[in-house]
């Protein structure tokens, strides 16, 4: 059974792909590291403005497609109601794609703009302050989330309406590429995309451990080093296992939910006992100048400042192409699981939610933990920009989170979120990695897979942490993730190529909501073949049904 439904090709690839990177950087940590930032900067200097381009023209696309015919598509049957409710589906979307990177950046990125503003502005300066609560939401914010939703069209398309019962990447090019998807280029698709996803998660792990020992530490009083890492890390493996190990309508689901309840009394927390008038003022106005230079942020490149006389600030590279960078190597897996969990809902439906929910998520969070640490640096009650230049980010960000009222209490709510933060985004993970080695998932993919691919997301990181190369892998992996750029345009062109045929073989232009029988429409085009074709071209049918799925 199983030699049958695992796609080994595929499995095995990424786990060699992987070794091939990891082994040499664990002999060779140093030139490892040398080779490693230089193709950082090599692709980051040259191909940054590809990253700008590809998340602007991601927006548009899914504006485009929300309303227009294709958008109206229906996910599933016509009488079929969506599996999961809006709460729980936005709850699942946003825990699935948010780490405990968000808890990380929205106390702390503010406090990196302050000193470091774009646009050639003085550091510390009025408007270096109104930037440093603004940016941190654009990085966050729609462009980042379109580029979370775009491969989700193609896969929850050819899934529930093509019914075809397989969830990967490769498949989802199929239009395109045809029977090239079952082959080394079909293999060669999958694999980057778990490369660097899994990549991407060994980012959000560096981030997570030593903020996570940070918390533990204020509350236990225990020694932030290596065993506490390697504990925290075997606590989530354990938790985010168990989770995977139950599938997506229990554990998964329960520790979505578990989550989004903890999120939100966290944020409501602070933003109460908080300065909620400046949080609300601060995060209002940042909205408008984010919408008032969306334009400006998503295609600033800085190129004058290469020739003239002035100096280069790099806040470009180091920030939106690096943060498109590392979306994009999550979005193929976001997108597989918004496309699962969107049984019964329209293809508008799915990336207006995907869009508005992630977008509105990010934006609280900024919004009030942002707001409240920078409340502290302006009245002078916490030097937080001092205390992350001097003892770094972990402590000054528990050391925000420690001038709430019942510091104790509201530390142990925000070190357990941030684990269960890091669960949430894991378990997800190890399915989908788990769906995309397999050939077929009739309804979830096999068990013990799913738990093979738990433990290979933590292995790794954790030998990587002993050695000290994990950032090395972060830069290597958001390097690997370049070809998916090409991967993204191939998913666009895919979807709108079979959707539009389906569309326009169903003749169902006018309603609402298109329900699509794939059957149907195979059989229809079968008949307009036949009327074209003089019969003693028979076997052409056969071929024909088989083989138009792939156009
Ligand atoms: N993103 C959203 O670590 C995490 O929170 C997971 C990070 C891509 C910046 C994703």
């Amino acid at each position: 059974m199983t030699n049958r439904v695992i796609d080994w090709p595929t499995f095995i690839g990424a786990l060699i792909l992987l070794l091939l990177v990891t082994v040499p950087l664990i002999i060779f940590p140093e030139e490892g590291k040398l080779y490693v930032d230089a193709a950082n900067t090599y692709v980051t200097t040259n191909f940054g403005v590809l990253y700008l381009l590809m998340g602007i023209a991601v927006f548009f696309f899914l504006v485009y497609v929300a309303f227009s015919e294709n958008g109206r598509v229906k996910l599933g049957e016509k009488e079929e109601r969506p599996e999961f409710n809006d709460f729980s589906w936005a709850g699942m979307l946003f825990c699935a794609g948010i780490g405990s990177s968000i808890l990380y950046w929205a106390t702390i990125e503010w406090a990196y703009y302050y000193q470091g503003p774009p646009f050639g502005i003085e550091p510390g300066s009025r408007q270096a302050i109104v930037w440093s609560s603004t940016y941190g939401i654009f990085h966050w914010g729609p462009i980042a989330w379109a580029i979370y939703t775009l491969p989700a069209l193609p896969m929850a398309y050819f899934y529930y309406v093509r019914k075809s019962p397989v969830l990967k990447v490769s498949e989802a090019t199929r239009p395109l590429i045809g029977k090239l998807a079952d082959g080394p280029l079909g293999t060669l698709i999958d694999v980057l995309f778990i490369f660097g996803l899994l990549g991407g998660a060994g980012t959000t792990l560096a981030l997570g451990t030593p903020m996570i020992a940070e918390g533990i530490n204020r509350l236990t009083g225990l020694e932030t080093n290596m065993i506490m890492n390697v504990g925290i890390l075997a606590g989530v493996t354990l938790i985010f296992g168990i989770s995977a190990y139950s599938g997506l309508r229990k554990g998964i689901k329960i520790l979505s939910d578990l989550n989004l309840f903890l999120a939100f009394f966290l944020l409501a927390f602070m933003y109460v006992l908080g300065p909620t008038r400046f949080i609300t003022e601060t995060t209002t106005n940042s909205i408008g100048v984010l919408l008032d230079n969306f334009f400006h942020m998503s295609t600033w490149t800085e190129p004058f400042n290469r020739l003239g006389p002035f100096t280069k600030s790099g806040f470009p590279e180091a920030w939106t192409v690096f943060y498109w960078a590392w979306w994009l190597v999550y979005a193929p897996f976001v997108g597989l699981f918004v496309a699962k969990i969107s049984r019964g809902r329209t293809i508008k439906q799915m990336i207006l939610g995907t869009i508005i929910y992630g977008t509105i998520g990010s934006l609280l969070f900024f919004g009030v933990m942002g707001n409240y640490g920078l409340h502290l640096q302006l009245t002078g009650q916490l030097d937080v920009i001092s205390i992350l230049n001097n003892e770094g980010a972990p402590v000054a960000i528990l050391d925000v989170i420690s001038t709430l009222p019942w510091a104790p209490f509201i530390i142990l709510i925000f070190t357990v979120l941030a684990i269960i933060f890091l669960a949430t985004t894991f378990d997800s993970s190890s399915y989908i990695l788990a769906s995309v080695v397999q050939k077929e998932v009739a309804d979830e993919p096999l068990r013990w897979n799913r738990l093979f691919w738990a433990f290979a997301l933590c292995l790794l990181p954790l030998t990587l942490m002993f050695l000290g190369g994990l950032d090395t892998l972060q830069t290597a992996s958001i390097v690997g993730g370049f070809p998916l750029i090409f991967i993204m345009i191939m998913l666009a062109w895919s979807f709108m190529k079979a959707s539009n045929r389906d569309i326009e073989v169903s003749d169902q232009y006018k309603p609402k909501v298109i329900n699509l029988n794939y059957k149907k429409i195979l059989e229809k085009l079968r008949r307009g073949k036949k009327k074209q074709e003089p019969p003693q071209k028979g076997p052409v049918d056969a071929h024909f049904e088989e083989d138009d799925p792939n156009r």
